[in-house]
This record gives structure tokens, C-alpha cells and sequence, in this order.
């Protein structure tokens, strides 16, 4: 499993000012309440307000791809995060929604003049995805800290 560290100098007083958006899935609700609390912690931690995140619920991830969209035509939003959890079922319809999120997320990247943090995890199982969104391995972390990093761009 890959690794993130990030230790360049943490520049609150800019952060203060950044708008971000989070888009969470209420598939998997346990999952995607568990990342997004994460990320909010950690874009508090380095300076982000409170009253400048604003938070969507969509019901499933693949609803994410037109709910950034839409906020992402805002002018005064800076970075925007979608959070969702694709876990491999029965069906084919984990191949459908991970590879319509990715690609529509990625689409939204080069459409929109802000960027769009990947919150989206695609694990096997229910076991993996809780791995990936507790204690110290929750990827809401590196989701808040991608949005910051990448606003500098
Ligand atoms: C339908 C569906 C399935 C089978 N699995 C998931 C999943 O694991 N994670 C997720 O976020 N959403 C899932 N969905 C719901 C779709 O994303 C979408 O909400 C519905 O197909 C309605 O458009």
C-alpha cells in the first residue's frame, strides 16, 4: 500500500481564508462519516475555518461527479473534496460506478478552474474500507491536505 507524507510549513494565515467544499456519498455511511470527520479535523488543524467549509450529501458516489459540478461552478469555493466508499459486491456494478467517479471526477479537473480532491475509496471489501478509514490509516488526512496543497497551484 502506498504512503503519504507531508511536511512542508503549514502557512495558517493563509488557510484561514480558503473555501473549501466536501461532497459525501451516503453509500457506506459509516465509512464516509468516519473520512469526512478526518478531513475536517485535519483542514481545521491547519487553519481552515469551520464557517468556510460547506458540506453536500449526495446519495451514492456516483451522484458526486454533478454535485462537484455544481459547486464548483461557484466562484468562491477553492479546492472542492469528494468523499465516497465503492466496495466490491455480487454485481459488475462496482466496475460501472468506480470507473464513471474516477473518470468523471478527472473530467472535472481539467473542465473546472479549481481542483477536485479524489475522496473516493474502492476497496474489496467491507474490512478493507475500514482499515483505510480509522485511526491512523484514515485517508481523510491526506484528502484535507491534498485540497490545501493543491489551492497553491
Ligand atoms: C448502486 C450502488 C452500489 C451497488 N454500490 C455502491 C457503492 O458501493 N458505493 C456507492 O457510493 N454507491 C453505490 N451504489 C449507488 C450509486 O453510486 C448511485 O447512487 C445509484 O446508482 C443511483 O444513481
Amino acid at each position: 500500500m502506498g504512503t503519504f507524507s507531508y511536511s512542508k510549513k503549514i502557512d495558517e494565515k493563509r488557510n484561514k481564508k480558503l473555501k473549501i467544499a466536501i461532497v459525501i456519498s451516503q453509500w457506506n455511511e459509516l465509512i464516509t462519516s468516519s473520512l469526512l470527520k478526518e478531513t475536517l479535523k485535519t483542514l481545521i488543524k491547519h487553519g481552515v475555518k469551520e464557517s468556510n467549509i460547506s458540506q453536500i450529501n449526495v446519495p451514492g458516489s456516483f451522484e458526486l461527479i454533478y454535485a462537484a459540478k455544481k459547486i464548483g461552478t461557484l466562484k468562491k469555493i477553492d479546492a472542492i473534496i469528494v468523499i465516497g466508499c465503492i466496495i466490491k459486491g455480487k454485481t459488475p456494478h462496482f466496475e460501472y460506478i468506480s470507473n464513471s467517479v474516477s473518470l468523471g471526477i478527472k473530467d472535472l479537473n481539467i473542465l473546472l478552474e479549481k481542483p477536485v480532491i479524489f475522496g473516493v475509496l474502492t476497496t474489496q471489501n467491507l474490512e478493507e474500507a475500514k482499515k483505510r478509514s480509522t485511526g491512523k490509516t484514515n485517508k481523510g488526512s491526506e484528502f484535507a491536505i491534498s485540497a490545501i496543497e493543491m489551492t497553491k497551484i
